[in-house]
């Protein structure tokens, strides 16, 4: 029987006995602790009927009820909402400890990546994260910028090419391009393996974004995809997408062998001299094998769960909230059978391309950085990517403040906690609270994006894109927060994104080239709007257009 044959009752009758099981386990959780205030319950089932996916709804509540609140969840449950800096970096910092990743979340992780360090937690997520740590030093970064450099210096020639057949400027979609770029850097510098998308070449992984990309999918796929984050047995129902999966999933395990397979005979003296490995595994996986401290080496599982999560995940080209846990995605069949989404938050892992885009929206940034740029004849180097050039350094940041890859994370509390709190609250009981008991099991959502704009920590002008703010002092509010320069949009804490030395330099590096280069404009001018399109990955669209491409009108600096 072919799984579309499936009938909508079969299904019916398999999910209510799982959300059953499921209600039944999870009623037993988060029920003491003090009753805060948030807003009502509005769908039996899924708790809120429209998710909370625009920051609007949760700046709104911030306002409504405090910096911590409570929000009804699917199936009875309540998440807890923490934008007080003080409370969050007590999450963060308690992460090992008190707040990891929900069972379910991690079981889909396992199954979709493999055990790697996105699973992990405790002593396991310790001993990977030291093993890992090295690969992701200032020094490996600062050999791999040649590569990024490659990559878009391909995207440069092409794009050349174009321009000299159409004399003057294209419209393109720029997009892909900039995922080519990210996909093929990620592929060389990250583990040796050239995907040779820029070169137009397919690959299971790209053909897998494609085939989300184009929404391909039919409901059927799209409900067993969204059920599989609450029940990741569900990942094994052959869909089309799913097959699409798994051979992705497939070809990064021979790739992750292959690593594997030549870091053992370059150390054997089996390679000859310059064909040896500079990617981060690779030296990694080297460094490993002449280093008798067996206690932290990788198996060969974490290895290729990291060249996996590298891929798929890093690649921007995730097409799932990697660490949202129960949460995501829930589903009502009740009367219509259509899917909806508890909480779909938008997962614009395309930071190359916002930064055109706001680029397009702001010419007089492009003027600035350009000028700022215009001391180089050649590509600057590392060191100077990173610590020269303040307006790309600012711009950069000012991008990853707006549109931070990872919209919002979810814990869960391992065990009961207490988190402070920088400013009181007020219970719904009416009494006032300066710390917050929390029960073991209950559900904490760190919501990234909207402490990233919220005018409390940035002023008045939180919303909009303004680099030069990081010239300026920041507010005392955004002090207290860490994170990588007072922003959370690397996380924080003990699991504070690994690579993000290795974004920023891929990041400067393709917008140096490319604002030296050439001019971004929209082609129907400053005055296009984006909205975001709520696809199974949420993607930004033209408002009164078909289809999510978004291309820019590039010309050539004279
Ligand atoms: C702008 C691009 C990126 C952003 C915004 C970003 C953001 C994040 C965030 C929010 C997390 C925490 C996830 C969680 O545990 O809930 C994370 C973890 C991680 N990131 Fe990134 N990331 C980026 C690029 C990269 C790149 C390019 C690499 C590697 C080449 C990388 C490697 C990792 C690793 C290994 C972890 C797991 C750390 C741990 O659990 O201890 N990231 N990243
Ligand atoms: C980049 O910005 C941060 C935050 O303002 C600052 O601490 C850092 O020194 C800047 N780096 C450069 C190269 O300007
Ligand atoms: C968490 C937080 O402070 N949110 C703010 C986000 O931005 C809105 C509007 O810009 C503010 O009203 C919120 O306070």
């Amino acid at each position: 029987m072919s799984p579309s044959s499936l009938s909508i009752p079969g299904i019916l009758v398999l999910l209510g006995l799982w959300l059953c099981t499921k209600l039944f386990l999870l009623s037993r959780h988060g029920s003491h602790g003090p009753k805060l205030r948030g807003p009502p319950r509005s769908n039996l089932i899924l708790g809120l009927s429209t998710p909370p996916i625009k920051d609007a709804f949760y700046a709104e509540w911030v306002a409504q009820y405090g910096p911590v609140y409570e929000i009804p969840a699917a199936l009875g449950r309540k998440k807890l909402v923490i934008t007080d800096p003080t409370a969050l970096l007590h999450v963060y910092n308690a992460e090992r400890a008190v707040y990891t990743k929900s069972e379910s979340s991690r079981t889909f992780l396992a199954r979709v990546f493999g055990r790697g360090i996105l699973w992990a937690e405790g002593e396991v997520h310790k001993r990977q994260r030291r093993a890992l740590s090295p690969a992701f030093s200032n020094a490996a970064i600062r050999k791999l910028t040649a590569v990024f450099y490659d990559s878009v210096h391909k995207v440069k020639s092409y794009w050349d090419e174009t321009m000299e057949s159409t004399s003057g400027d294209v419209i393109i979609d720029v997009e892909g391009w900039m995922n080519g770029i990210a996909l093929d850097s990620v592929g060389i510098a990250g583990f040796s393996h050239d995907f040779r998308s820029l070169a137009g070449e397919e690959s299971p992984v790209t053909r897998a974004f494609a085939a989300l990309q184009r929404n391909e999918r039919t409901s059927f796929s799209e409900l067993m995809f969204g059920l599989s984050f609450v029940f990741p047995i569900f990942l094994r129902v052959p869909t089309q997408v799913m097959r699409l999966f798994w051979d992705m999933r497939h070809s990064l395990d021979v790739i992750a062998e292959n690593l594997l397979e030549n870091t053992r005979r370059e150390k054997e003296g089996m390679l000859p001299e310059g064909r040896t490995d500079k990617s981060l595994m690779g030296v990694l996986l080297k460094a490993e094998q002449e280093d008798a401290d067996l206690q932290l080496r990788m198996t060969q599982e974490e290895v290729a769960a990291q060249v996996r999560m590298q891929s798929v995940f890093i690649t921007r080209l995730t097409f799932c909230p990697a660490d949202r846990s129960l949460v995501g995605w829930c589903v009502t069949l009740l009367s219509s059978s259509i899917i909806r989404l508890e909480s779909k938050s938008p997962q614009d892992m395309r930071q190359h391309q916002w930064a055109l885009m706001e680029l397009a929206w702001h010419p007089e940034t492009q003027d600035k950085l350009r000028k700022e740029l215009d001391q180089f004849r050649v590509d600057p180097t590392w060191d100077q990517l990173v610590y020269e050039l303040p307006f790309l350094n600012a711009t950069v940041l000012e991008v990853l403040r707006l549109h931070p890859a990872v919209p919002e994370t979810e814990r869960v509390a391992a065990h009961d906690d207490i988190i402070p709190l920088g400013t009181p609250i007020t219970t719904l009981s009416g009494e006032t609270i300066t710390s917050l008991t929390v029960a073991a099991g209950t559900a904490i959502i760190l919501p990234i994006r909207c402490v990233n704009r919220s005018d409390e920590f940035w002023g008045a002008d939180a919303k909009a894109f303004r680099p030069e703010r990081w010239f300026e002092e920041v507010t005392d509010r955004a002090k207290e927060l860490q994170g990588y320069h007072h922003l959370l949009t690397f996380h924080d804490g003990p699991r504070i994104c690994l690579g993000r030395a290795f974004a920023l330099a891929e990041i400067k590096a393709v917008i140096s080239v490319l604002i030296r280069h050439y001019v971004f404009e929209f082609p129907d001018g400053r005055e296009t709007k984006i909205e975001e399109q709520e696809m199974l990955v949420s993607r930004p669209k033209v408002v009164g257009q078909d289809g999510t491409k978004i291309p820019l009108r590039v010309r050539r600096v004279e």
